[in-house]
């Protein structure tokens, strides 16, 4: 099994992702980055193994989507990141969609999902019933990633894909195609989407984001590695005032857009 070489494998990725985005989501527009937190480069190591490591942070929102935001790490062949998630108005129903896509000197790590608000049997039939099949297919082909932690259990749908791998070209072929089918089918989540008015269906649905936004930001398993390059201010700020800012959005008085049609 082959090291990781190519130095932009996730790129491609998130290209493809804001491509599609634009096409699918009219009215996409840009989400604020927190001032000095758009572009982070620091060195790593010494000597020989001395390395640049960038961070650049993108974002977007829609009225149905708080916020979409990536982070793209790059310090060589062996460590490149790129997590992206959606996170959706608190008065929709859907799932987040979540990426970790994950490359450090010992192989590929990849998470990707559309991560359940609740575990519900009607909640599971409306959302991935019929994605089981797809989800299948792409996991079929890649080893299963094996332990997890066990608190992030409740986090992931039965749809989760995760895998643990080595070889670039396993990024470039079987996951990248299964990213695809799982960005097009969260898209088609989104069209399909129509806001919640019931205040109790929505305080629960605020709870849920609330649980997952803390689990995130407590357990950020990225947190040692900017801690090491950019050190603990940026750090702290860089996860709960961008990365899983609803937190703060929510301590903030946040309550859903009222929905244009209504
Ligand atoms: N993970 C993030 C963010 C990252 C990031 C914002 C910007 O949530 C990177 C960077 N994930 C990252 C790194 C590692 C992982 C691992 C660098 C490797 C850490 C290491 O080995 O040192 C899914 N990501 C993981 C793991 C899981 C996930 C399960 C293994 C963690 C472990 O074994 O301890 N995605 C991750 C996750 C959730 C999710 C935990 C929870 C809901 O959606």
């Amino acid at each position: 099994p082959a090291p990781p070489a190519v130095t932009d494998l996730y790129t491609p990725f998130w290209d493809y992702a804001v491509k599609v985005m634009k096409e699918r989501l009219p009215d996409l527009g840009p989400y604020p980055i927190p001032d000095g937190y758009v572009h982070k480069e620091a060195m790593s190591g010494k000597g020989k193994r001395a390395a640049l490591v960038t961070t650049d942070a993108y974002a977007y929102q829609t009225p149905k989507l708080r916020q979409i935001r990536a982070a793209h790490v790059q310090g060589g062949a062996a460590l490149q990141v790129l997590n992206y998630v959606m996170f959706p108005h608190m008065n929709y129903r859907i799932p987040f969609f979540g990426a970790d896509l994950v490359t450090l000197p010992g192989g590929h790590l990849i998470a990707i999902d559309m991560q359940p608000l609740f575990h519900t049997d009607e909640y599971k039939a409306e959302f991935y019933d019929a994605f089981k099949a797809v989800h299948a297919k792409h996991q079929a082909v890649l080893p299963w990633g094996g332990d997890f932690p066990a608190e992030a259990a409740k986090f992931f749908s039965p749809v989760f894909l995760w895998t643990r791998t080595t070889g670039d070209e396993a990024i470039q072929g079987p996951v990248f195609d299964a990213f695809k089918d799982y960005l097009h089918t969260y898209l088609d989540f989104v069209e399909k989407a129509e806001p919640v008015s019931d205040p109790e269906e929505i305080a629960a649905i605020q709870a849920s984001h609330k649980a997952y936004l803390t689990y995130r930001a407590e357990k950020d398993p990225a947190r040692g590695m900017f801690l090491r390059f950019y050190g603990e201010e940026w750090t702290e700020e860089f996860i709960h005032g961008f990365l899983f800012d609803g937190l703060l959005a929510l301590e903030r008085g946040y309550t859903p857009p009222v929905p244009a049609s209504a």
